[in-house]
């Protein structure tokens, strides 16, 4: 099974962050997809629930130090 979330995360102010944040959500087991927009704060990660979970990928997000929060 595949789900779409999308993400806010706050805290990113340059290219390179979009691309850390980016690195680090395709990096993590489940997701299949990741596409994070610096405009808009948002991130939209596609991914295999039975493997891991929306409040995981949030966690993933803070722990690279950025402000994740769930959009849906
Ligand atoms: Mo550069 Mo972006 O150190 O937050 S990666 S500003």
């Amino acid at each position: 099974a595949t789900l779409v979330g999308q993400f806010t995360i706050g805290g990113m102010t340059c290219a390179a962050c979009v691309n850390s944040v980016e690195g680090i959500l395709r990096d993590l087991p489940g997701v299949k997809r990741a596409v994070v927009a610096l405009a808009t704060s948002l991130g939209e990660v596609e991914y295999d629930p039975n493997v891991i979970s929306k409040d995981e990928i949030v966690t993933a997000i803070e722990d690279a130090g950025f402000e994740g929060s769930l959009v849906q």
